[in-house]
């Protein structure tokens, strides 16, 4: 893909670990295969053992943007679509509230974020569990995440575990998140924040990038070494 980059964006060759840097020493307990919970504004409550099974399985190539302005270009997705498992597992399984509009996905590492359920339809929203045609690892949201191309990088919650059916808007906590943390937040538009116009959370985030991907990749050679 040659296309331009979203306003703001610029490319970067590596995919770096990444996130808010409260999260870098948090790590998931189940890395391998984790039950995703779906609850909420639901008539059934359920425990989805392998969320993914049975469902047809799509490879997708997307580029990835961070809110903070790097982008990592054509990134190898494999999974199955969000709108597919909405059809197929959600609806039938958990019969979701009619009037519930928005979904809070909850992450292994404490992490959570709200999305728009007609966000999440979109044909090129995947729950991915690989990249690259291998399993997802520690570093990209192991064992499963959320993939959202046309969202910032923030909507794309690793670790996945639990998704929560509301009605009303999620309040994000702590409270400066809130501030981040824009209800749509879709690349095109620059939604980057709630409160700040996106040309100006540009010239914020971009000098805390190179700090940040030292911080994440510290915590992660920690995890690792502690392990062995
Ligand atoms: N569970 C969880 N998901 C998360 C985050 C996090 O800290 N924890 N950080 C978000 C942010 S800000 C970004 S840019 C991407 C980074 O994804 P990567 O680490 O695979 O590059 O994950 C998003 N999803
Ligand atoms: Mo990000």
């Amino acid at each position: 893909m040659n296309t331009a980059l979203p306003p703001g964006q610029r490319a970067r060759a590596d995919f770096p670990r990444f996130g808010l840097t409260p999260y870098a020493d948090r790590f998931p307990r189940d890395t391998q295969a984790c039950a995703l919970h779906v609850s909420g504004a639901v008539e059934h409550e359920a425990i989805l053992a392998d969320a993914l099974a049975g469902l047809p399985r799509v490879e997708q190539a997307s580029d990835f943007h961070c809110v903070t302005t790097w982008s990592c270009r054509a990134l190898r997705w494999g999974g199955v679509r969000f709108v597919d498992f909405h059809e197929q597992v959600l609806l039938p399984r958990a019969r979701p509230r009619t009037d519930a509009r928005y979904v809070l996905l909850r992450a292994q590492d404490g992490y959570r974020t709200a999305m728009l359920i007609e966000d999440l339809l979109a044909p090129d929203v995947l729950l991915a569990d690989t990249l690259d045609g291998q399993p997802l690892t520690l570093a990209h949201g192991a064992p499963l995440r959320l993939v959202a191309p046309a969202h910032y990088g923030y909507k794309n919650l690793k670790h996945l575990a639990r998704l929560e059916f509301r009605v009303e808007a999620h309040r994000p906590r702590p409270a400066w998140f809130r501030f981040m943390d824009h209800p749509r937040a879709r690349v095109a538009l620059e939604e980057r924040g709630r409160v700040f116009p996106g040309w100006l959370l540009r010239w914020l985030y971009r000098p805390l990038v190179g700090g940040t991907v030292r911080t994440f990749a510290q915590a992660l050679a920690r995890h690792e070494g502690g392990k062995r």
